[in-house]
This record gives structure tokens, C-alpha cells and sequence, in this order.
């Protein structure tokens, strides 16, 4: 049976093409920034989010963690959604390993915080506060239905930062959706923040990886950060050759992830039981909760599923993902197992 993985993005499997140019790389030691392929991957980076320096990471939580240890001293604070990765999902490394004062406010259902309430979480200079230093957004915004957040947005938040001498910190794992999504540059929507990180391992999908951008300064100063994490690797032009054609080759087909989402969402939503959180889904994310009219629970639809050869995560609120591993006969499989479960 072949399975079909809807639990994330970060589950996709490198292509063919990928796994032979991870085989041809050519390598060097990067932590004395020898390795040729990773310091290609960097190039094509910051050309692609307009910024004048890039540099290699293990992960997406490693690329924010880096920015705000780098933008950010011990006791400084940084505004951000409540609904942020960064503050739900990343062991507040912040926090722990950097004495950094998280400003948490309610993201709005499309991701966007309130500028108001940017603006009221911006500290007087006064000895009893902590030092506000950086405001963090995230696009798409994962759990606000994976919405892209428009471009007129980020500007006003940036110029809001600028106005304030704040830093802004673009968590963009997954910006290429949204440019997508947007129909914008990706360029056009990091160009607000002072830095951006993006992801290759999850619809771009190289096996790991992931990239921040910034000045030449500011990363020079995140290759220290970096090495203080533990995340300076030797030969790791192996994974950069996969990041680089997901880069080239998988930005615009991301297209097709947010069609089939969309296929698939329309089938669900007339479902017994089945209450879409976001519809029509904007990106390559389904948010659905299964109501007391449902035959089954969150539970005993993951086991359904799995038994049709289907993963998702058996959550009150499920999340269906769209990528690359996901085509067309496949949605089909799943429309019909949902049939099947919540239906017939
Ligand atoms: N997101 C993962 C899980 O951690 C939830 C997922 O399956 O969506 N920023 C955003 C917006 C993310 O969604 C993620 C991963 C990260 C950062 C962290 O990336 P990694 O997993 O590479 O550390």
C-alpha cells in the first residue's frame, strides 16, 4: 500500500533528482566556509529574499532561534502571536538559552496581530521594563489556517518598527507559499524585516534545512550564534545540493499544493460531522473539526484512515497538509476514505 502522509509537510521525501545531486555534491569544510555547494545555496538565498547575506541551518527552529539570540541581548523583548511557532513550538529557546523576555499578543484569526496592539506592547524607556527589541511575524501563519499575510501588512508593521528603532523577524518557513498564495515576490514580502528565515525541508522538500537572511553584518554575527548553538556543520554541501533545487525547481509548483488543498477541502465540507476552522483553504492547509453529528471521533478517523493507508494526527483540531507527495489520484483516496468513514 502506498501511504499517504497529511500530518505535515516536513514529511516529504526528497525527489530523485535531489537524491543524485545530494550524491554528486561537491563539499568542503563549511564551518571554515569551504563547502562550495553550501556557499552557492546561500547566494541563491539572499538573491531570492532580496537581503545581502544568507546562511545555512539544520532547522527552522535552529533559523529563529539564531535571529532572535542575534538581533537580541539578555533581558530585551520580543512582540509576537500568541499562535506563533516560535512561542508554541520551540521549547521557548528564547527564553532558555537566551534570557529573552517573550511579548506574546492574540494573533488574529489570518495571523496579523492588531498594529494597536503592536504598537501598546512597545515599552517606555523606563528602568522597570524589559527593552523592547524585535517584533516577530510569521507567513503563512501556520496555525491560523496556514494564511499567507498580506504584503500591505508586513509594510506597515515594518515601518511601525523602523518609526520605533524596533527589528523586525520574518519567520517565513513558509514563504514561498505564500508568494504564492499572494501572487507577490518573495522578495517583496521579506524586504520589511530585517531578517527572514524560510524553510527547505518542508513543501520545498530537501531531507533538512533551512536558511536566514539578513545584512552582511547580521550574519556574520548568526555564524557565531550558530557555532554557539552546535550548528556549524563540515561537508554539508550534501544537503545544501537538495535545498538548491528545491529553490530552482519547487517554489512555483507549491501552486498545485494550494489546488489540491482546495479539491479536497470542497469535498469535505459538506460532510456529515465535518466543520472546516478555514475555508476554502488559502495555502496547502485543511483546519477541520468533527462535530457530535460525526459517526467518529478525531481518534477513530486517524485509525480509519491509517487502516486505508492515510496518516493524519488524531487532534481535536485536525490539520490536513498538502505537498508534493500528494497528487491528484491521491486526494482522490482520501476524498474517498472520508466517504467511507463519515458517509456511506
Ligand atoms: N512546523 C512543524 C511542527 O513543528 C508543527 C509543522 O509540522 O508544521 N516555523 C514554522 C511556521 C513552522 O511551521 C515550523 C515547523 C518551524 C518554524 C520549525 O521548523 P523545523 O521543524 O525545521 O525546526
Amino acid at each position: 500500500m502506498e501511504w499517504i502522509d497529511l500530518r505535515s509537510d516536513t514529511v516529504t521525501q526528497p525527489t530523485k533528482e535531489m537524491r543524485k545531486a545530494m550524491a554528486n555534491a561537491e563539499v568542503g569544510d563549511d564551518v571554515y566556509g569551504e563547502d562550495p555547494t553550501v556557499r552557492l545555496l546561500e547566494e541563491i538565498s539572499a538573491e531570492k529574499l532580496g537581503k545581502e547575506a544568507a546562511i545555512f541551518l539544520p532547522s527552522g527552529t535552529m533559523g529563529n532561534l539564531v535571529a532572535l539570540l542575534t538581533h537580541c541581548r539578555r533581558g530585551d523583548e520580543v512582540i509576537l502571536g500568541n499562535k506563533s511557532h516560535i512561542f508554541l513550538d520551540e521549547a521557548g529557546g528564547m527564553a532558555v538559552l537566551g534570557g529573552i523576555h517573550p511579548y506574546p499578543l492574540p494573533n488574529l484569526r489570518d495571523g496579523r496581530i492588531e498594529m494597536a496592539a503592536i504598537s501598546g506592547a512597545i515599552r517606555p524607556d523606563d528602568e522597570h521594563c524589559p527593552i523592547s527589541r524585535l517584533i516577530c511575524l510569521e507567513n503563512t501563519h501556520n496555525y491560523c489556517g496556514g494564511s499567507p499575510i498580506p504584503l500591505e501588512y508586513c509594510r506597515e508593521v515594518g515601518r511601525l518598527a523602523r518609526e520605533n528603532h524596533l527589528l523586525l523577524h520574518l519567520d517565513g518557513a513558509r514563504i514561498f507559499n505564500a508568494a504564492v498564495a499572494l501572487g507577490a515576490d518573495p522578495k517583496q514580502l521579506s524586504a520589511p524585516a530585517d531578517s527572514i528565515s524560510f524553510c527547505l525541508s518542508k513543501g520545498l522538500c530537501a531531507p533538512a534545512g533551512s536558511v536566514l537572511c539578513g545584512r552582511e553584518d547580521f550574519i556574520r554575527q548568526a555564524r557565531r550564534t550558530r557555532k554557539l548553538l552546535g550548528g556549524g556543520m563540515r561537508q554539508i554541501g550534501i544537503l545544501a545540493a537538495a535545498g538548491i533545487i528545491g529553490l530552482r525547481s519547487m517554489t512555483a509548483r507549491l501552486e498545485e499544493d494550494h489546488a489540491r488543498a482546495r479539491r479536497l477541502a470542497d469535498a469535505l465540507v459538506g460532510m456529515p460531522g465535518v466543520k472546516m476552522d478555514y475555508y476554502p483553504p488559502a495555502t496547502n492547509m485543511i483546519f477541520l473539526r468533527l462535530t457530535n453529528r460525526a459517526r467518529v471521533g478525531s481518534e477513530e478517523l486517524a485509525l480509519e484512515l491509517k487502516k486505508r493507508g492515510i496518516l493524519i494526527f488524531p487532534d481535536a483540531r485536525i490539520r490536513l497538509v498538502t505537498h508534493y507527495w500528494v497528487d491528484d489520484s491521491a486526494i482522490e483516496r482520501v476524498i474517498a476514505a472520508f466517504d467511507e468513514i463519515l458517509v456511506k
